[in-house]
C-alpha cells in the first residue's frame, strides 16, 4: 500500500487531534484508548509498518503526565505520538473561533454564519506555527508529511519558514467553496498562498478541486495550472506542486464484518420488533447546521401531510451526536430541532403507540450504531453541504440484507460516487425530499436489491485503503496521465447532472 514512499521516508501525520483519547484513571493517572474513525483505521497500519509519528492536540488542557501517557500508548508499536499543547484561549480562538466559526461555515457556503473576528486569525497563525515548530523538530527531509484538514492550512507555509524542504501534503476533509464565497474571507490571499506551499493538495471531489482552481486562477496571477486529469500540476514561480481529488472511503470490510455480529443482529431485531409492521427511516448526524436537520424534519412532516398512507407505516429514528455545543449557533440549532420533533410528534401521534419520530441525542456505542444501520429500511442523509459524508457509506456497508434504500443529498461529496443508485435529493426542496421518502417506502424489493448491491460494490472497491493508496500514488507518481478523469465525468459548466 505504501510502496510509493521514498525508501527511507517515514510517514508523519499531522491532524488537529491525536488518534487517541486521553482520560484520567481513578488514581489520577492518564489512560489512553485508540480513537475511532476511518482515518485512524487507515493510517495506523501504515505508521506501524513504515515507522513514523502522529502529531496533534491531546484534547486535554493539562500537560503534566501527558507525554508519558502518549509514550506508554505506543510502546512497541513502531510509531510515536507527539502532543501539541493548547491553552483554553487557544482552543477558543483557534479551534472554536477561526476553524469552526469562520472556515467551517464559509467552506459550507454559509457565509452569513461567519464571525470574522480578527483575533481568531492571529491565534490561528500562532497555533499553526506551533504545530509547524513541533513538526520541524520531529521530522527530517526524507519523511512524507501528511497534514489533515481545515484547522491546519498554514502549517506548510510555517514549516517552509524554518527552511525545511520536506515533502508536505495536505488533505481537506470539508468542501472548498466557490470563488464568490471564498472571496468574502478577509484573509483570502494569505490562505491561498499558504495552501500553495504544500506539495500536494487533496480534495474530496472534483467540484472542490475546481472551486480551488478557479480561486487560484482568478486571485493569483503568478500561478499556472496545467494538466487534464484528476491530478493537476500548478507552477508558482520555480516551484511545482500538485492537486487532485480523492474521495475518502470507509473500512468497508470491518463494517460488513461487525454488522453480522450476533450482538448487533439481536439488537437490530429488537428494534424492528418494537417498531413492527413499519419501515424504519434512519438519520445519524453530528449536531451541525450543515447536516440539514430542520429541513429534513419539515420534509418528513410534508410527507405525512401529503401521503396519509404513510401514517403508522414509517418511523424516523433521528440520532443526533452532541458536538460543538460551546458555539451559540449549535445550541440554538439543538433547540430548533427539539421544538420541531415535539411539534411533528404532537401533530401526528395517535393512540395505539405510533410516534412518527424517535429522537436520540447522545453518543452511541459502536454496537448501537451498527444495529441502527442494520435495522433501518431507509437512510435519510440530507446535508446542505458535506465534504463526503461517511454515514451514507457506513449505512450501505452494514446493509447486509441488501434490501434497503439510501436517500442522499446531491450536495454531499458522496453523491459523486453514489448518485446512480441512491435516491438523490435537493435538501432545500421539502416536497422533493418528501416525495423521495414516499418513493423509497414504495420501492419494490428487486429494485432495492439491485441498487444496494451496486452501492455496496462501489463502497467496497473505493474503501479507505484505496483512498490512502491513491493519495500516496498521486504524491509520488512521475506520470500524471495515470490519473485520468472518470469516464462519466460531467464538465463543470454543463449542468447536465451533478457538476462534480
Ligand atoms: C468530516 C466532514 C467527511 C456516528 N455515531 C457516532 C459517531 N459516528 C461517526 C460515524 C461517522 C462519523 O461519526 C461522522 O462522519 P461524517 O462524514 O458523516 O461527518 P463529519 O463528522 O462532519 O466529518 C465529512 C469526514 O470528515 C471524513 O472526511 O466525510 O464530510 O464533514 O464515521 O460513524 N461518532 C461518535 N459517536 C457516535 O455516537 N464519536
Amino acid at each position: 500500500m505504501d510502496t510509493h514512499l521514498s525508501p527511507s521516508g517515514r510517514l508523519v501525520v499531522v491532524s488537529n487531534r491525536l488518534p487517541v483519547v486521553l482520560a484520567k484513571d481513578v488514581d489520577g493517572t492518564w489512560v489512553t484508548r485508540t480513537g475511532s474513525g476511518g482515518l485512524v483505521t487507515a493510517l495506523l497500519p501504515v505508521l506501524r509498518h513504515r515507522g513514523g509519528i502522529w502529531i496533534g492536540w491531546s484534547g486535554v488542557n493539562e500537560v503534566a503526565g501527558v507525554d508519558e501517557a502518549l509514550e506508554r500508548a505506543t510502546d512497541d508499536t513502531g510509531y510515536t505520538l507527539k502532543g501539541v499543547a493548547l491553552n483554553t484561549e487557544e482552543v477558543n480562538k483557534f479551534y472554536l473561533g477561526f476553524s469552526n466559526e469562520i472556515i467551517w461555515p464559509l467552506f459550507h457556503d454559509l457565509q452569513s454564519l461567519c464571525n470574522f473576528d480578527p483575533a481568531y486569525w492571529r491565534t490561528y497563525c500562532e497555533v499553526n506555527r506551533r504545530y509547524a515548530k513541533i513538526l520541524a523538530d520531529n521530522s527530517c527531509k526524507d519523511d512524507f508529511i501528511w497534514v489533515h484538514d481545515y484547522h491546519l492550512m498554514n502549517v506548510a507555509a510555517e514549516l517552509r519558514l524554518t527552511q525545511s524542504r520536506a515533502h508536505i501534503a495536505f488533505f481537506l476533509h470539508i468542501p472548498f467553496p466557490p470563488l464568490d464565497i471564498f472571496v468574502k474571507l478577509p484573509w483570502r490571499f494569505n490562505l491561498l498562498r499558504a495552501l500553495l506551499e504544500y506539495d500536494l493538495i487533496g480534495f474530496q471531489t472534483l467540484r472542490d478541486q475546481r472551486n480551488f482552481e478557479q480561486c487560484v486562477r482568478t486571485l493569483m496571477d503568478e500561478v499556472c495550472v496545467s494538466g487534464q486529469g484528476q491530478v493537476l500540476s500548478l507552477r508558482v514561480g520555480d516551484r511545482v506542486l500538485r492537486m487532485g481529488s480523492f474521495p475518502i472511503g470507509i473500512d468497508s470490510n470491518a463494517f460488513e464484518k461487525h454488522a453480522i455480529d450476533p450482538e448487533v443482529g439481536a439488537m437490530a431485531e429488537l428494534l424492528n420488533s418494537q417498531l413492527s409492521n413499519r419501515q424504519l427511516i434512519l438519520g445519524v448526524d453530528r449536531l451541525d447546521y450543515t447536516k440539514g436537520l430542520p429541513l429534513r424534519l419539515e420534509a418528513l412532516r410534508n410527507a405525512l401531510q401529503r401521503y396519509p398512507e404513510l401514517h403508522q407505516r414509517i418511523t424516523l429514528i433521528q440520532v443526533v451526536i452532541p458536538s460543538r455545543e460551546d458555539i451559540p449557533q449549535y445550541f440554538d440549532l439543538k433547540m430548533r430541532i427539539e421544538r420541531l420533533v415535539g411539534e411533528i410528534n404532537g401533530q401526528f401521534t395517535r393512540p395505539g403507540g405510533w410516534v412518527p419520530i424517535h429522537y436520540v441525542f447522545r453518543n452511541l456505542t459502536r454496537v448501537e450504531l451498527l444495529a441502527y444501520y442494520r435495522a433501518a429500511h431507509i437512510a435519510l442523509v440530507t446535508p446542505l453541504k458535506d465534504g463526503m459524508n461517511l454515514v451514507a457509506k457506513e449505512y450501505c456497508a452494514c446493509s447486509v440484507e441488501e434490501d434497503s434504500v439510501l436517500i442522499l443529498s446531491e450536495f454531499a461529496g458522496a453523491a459523486a460516487q453514489l448518485q446512480n443508485d441512491a435516491l438523490l435529493v435537493n435538501p432545500y426542496d421539502i416536497e422533493g425530499v418528501a416525495d423521495a421518502i414516499y418513493h423509497a417506502y414504495n420501492m419494490d424489493v428487486t429494485e432495492r436489491y439491485a441498487r444496494m448491491r451496486r452501492l455496496r460494490t462501489t463502497i467496497r472497491e473505493q474503501d479507505i485503503f484505496w483512498w490512502v493508496d491513491a493519495y500516496l500514488r498521486a504524491a509520488f507518481a512521475t506520470d500524471l496521465s495515470a490519473f485520468p478523469l472518470p469516464e462519466d465525468f460531467v464538465p463543470h459548466d454543463d449542468f447536465a447532472g451533478i457538476p462534480y
